[in-house]
């Protein structure tokens, strides 16, 4: 799934991993929305001594295979720190990591601590007893206050046997990316939809009232991309709140062959054919929509990572131009039922290399180290003398930086609720951050993860998936289009059913009722 990795250079920064590389399971993928070099200064590193000897230790990890650099300042640092005097080297993620992660087990000759990057390795080997379990390390808060401060499902969906064997490197993507054009709102006065009949409404003021006022019929009321994407926020208007759903207790169907789906499929198509959604959108890429024709200032209602940078372009010519992220649709029941967008970048695990508790728990203080918000920093930037500050008080990595090994070893991101909202204030846009933060607020107590996550796919879905993807997203690009009536969904379910998804669901169930097992 890492579909980014391939192009990976050796060098490439913590931070592009994080914003270009990460994936999810829930089917959104983060990348490019976030401006780089763009982190307030922190407070100056705080180096606490440590009177007994270093452990030393071996770390595989997702990063640059640069070597570690034991003389620079930042291992120095980080060292006295920790207590943890580390070695090992980095790998790009991708398939030749999770190789490497099969290489190394098959040798023995294990690295304490491993990041793996994917899940199936991960159970596999869980199973076969190579990594600590760590259920009664993750009960000590005092010990562990960041990684015990994520959300137990982090841990659950990790479960072997009802134990857990992994920390999560996870980012809870708190965000609603979806944005409207609320100087057009304004204009024609209209109010922020909540519905997705008052969504089609608004779109279709936005193609047929000329809300930039040029008296041509040069805009569209939506967009979105190809495999029918940046529509995450759309679907919940459908009833559609998650990528696969319970259709009983302890069985789950994908919605995309629900009843609700189908009429989401037809509703997109009228849109299309009524010209309010723009056409391009069944066959253009992620980039010419959200960056493209977004900052090109003529459509309504789109995905964009980052409003703030999205609205700078499109002020450029537009100086009048305002973008508001748009909040979760209701449901048809007219309730807000939203699933938790998660950001899965893989799992570390302590080995069973590992001799000793007092030894696994000063790995995993280590490892909570770097996920506290300061530890992150340091590993990031180094330590001052490693990057120069900018005007606006952020960090820009140096040679000495470089030299040093910041930027070089991954362990986890601090979780940041307020991403988006982060993201948004580093992009001038204080307004869309406070919008953005109001959202997170507001709809935090109706989340909950996507029951596909606590799932591993069978053989048959790893045999067939990926051809009955290829087949699922040509019909539906058709459907669009108005290549193929809307009744062609219904024949397509029963093929993909026959063709190998009735085994899927069979398998995909069976993983979550194995999992999910109270
Ligand atoms: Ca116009």
């Amino acid at each position: 799934m890492d579909t980014k990795s391939g192009k990976s250079s050796l060098q490439v920064s913590r931070r592009q991993f994080l914003y270009q590389a990460a994936v999810t399971v829930g089917g959104l993928v983060l990348s490019g929305c976030a401006p780089t070099k763009a982190r307030p200064e922190t407070p100056t590193i705080q180096v606490t001594p440590t009177p007994v000897p270093s452990l030393e230790i071996n770390v595989m990890w997702r990063g640059p295979t640069n070597p570690v650099n034991k003389e620079g300042d930042l291992y120095k640092v980080l060292v006295e720190r920790t207590g943890v005097a580390y070695d090992g080297f980095g790998l790009p993620p991708g398939p030749e990591y999770t190789q490497k992660v099969h290489a190394v087990m098959a040798s023995g000759d294990l690295p304490h601590l491993m990041w793996i990057n994917s899940r199936m390795p991960y159970f596999q080997y869980a199973e076969q007893g190579a990594f600590w379990e760590l259920d009664e390390f993750l009960e000590d808060k005092t010990a562990l206050p960041h990684l015990t401060a994520y959300p137990s499902y982090n841990y659950d969906t990790l479960r072997v046997d009802g134990k857990v064997f992994a920390i999560p490197s996870v980012r809870i993507y708190r965000g609603f990316p979806v944005h409207i054009r609320s100087d057009w709102l304004d204009k024609l006065g209209l109010e922020m939809p909540t519905t997705i009949d008052e969504v089609w409404q608004v779109a279709e003021a936005f193609a047929n009232q000329d809300p930039d006022g040029n008296g041509r019929k040069d805009t569209y009321g939506m967009m979105w991309w190809q495999n029918l994407e940046g529509l995450e926020q759309l679907r919940n208007g459908f009833g559609i709140v998650s990528s696969w759903e319970e259709d009983k207790p302890g069985h789950i169907i994908p919605a995309f062959i629900t009843e609700k789906y189908k009429r989401m499929l037809e509703w997109l198509h009228d849109g299309i054919e009524a010209g309010i959604f723009d056409p391009d959108s069944v066959i253009m890429k992620r980039d010419e929509a959200e960056t493209v024709k977004g900052n090109a200032g003529k459509c309504g209602i789109f995905y964009t990572g980052s409003g703030g940078l999205t609205l700078n372009a499109i002020q450029m010519n537009i100086p009048s131009a305002q973008l508001m992220p748009m909040p979760p649709l209701l449901t048809p029941e007219g309730e807000y039922v939203y699933c938790i967008p998660y950001l899965y970048i893989g799992v570390w695990v302590v080995t069973k290399s590992v001799e000793t508790k007092e030894d696994v728990m000063r790995i995993l203080k280590f490892v909570d180290y770097g996920s506290s918000p300061e530890g992150a920093d340091l590993l990031e930037y180094g330590v001052p003398g490693d990057y120069d500050v900018g005007p606006d008080g952020t960090k820009v990595l140096n040679d000495k930086g470089e030299a040093d090994g910041a930027a070089a070893l991954w362990l986890i991101p601090p979780p940041d609720k307020y991403l988006y909202a982060t993201v948004e204030q580093a992009a001038g846009h204080p307004e869309l951050a406070e919008a953005q933060r109001k959202l997170v607020d507001s709809v935090e107590t109706v989340a909950f993860p996507d029951p596909i996550l606590f799932t591993l796919p069978g053989p048959v879905e790893l045999e067939k998936g990926s051809d009955l993807e290829r087949r699922k997203y040509e019909v539906f690009a058709k459907i669009l289009a108005g290549q193929l009536p809307i009744s062609a969904f219904d024949d397509w379910v029963v093929e993909w059913r026959k063709n190998g998804g009735d085994q899927i669901i069979e398998e995909r169930s069976n993983s979550y009722a194995e999992r999910v097992k109270s």
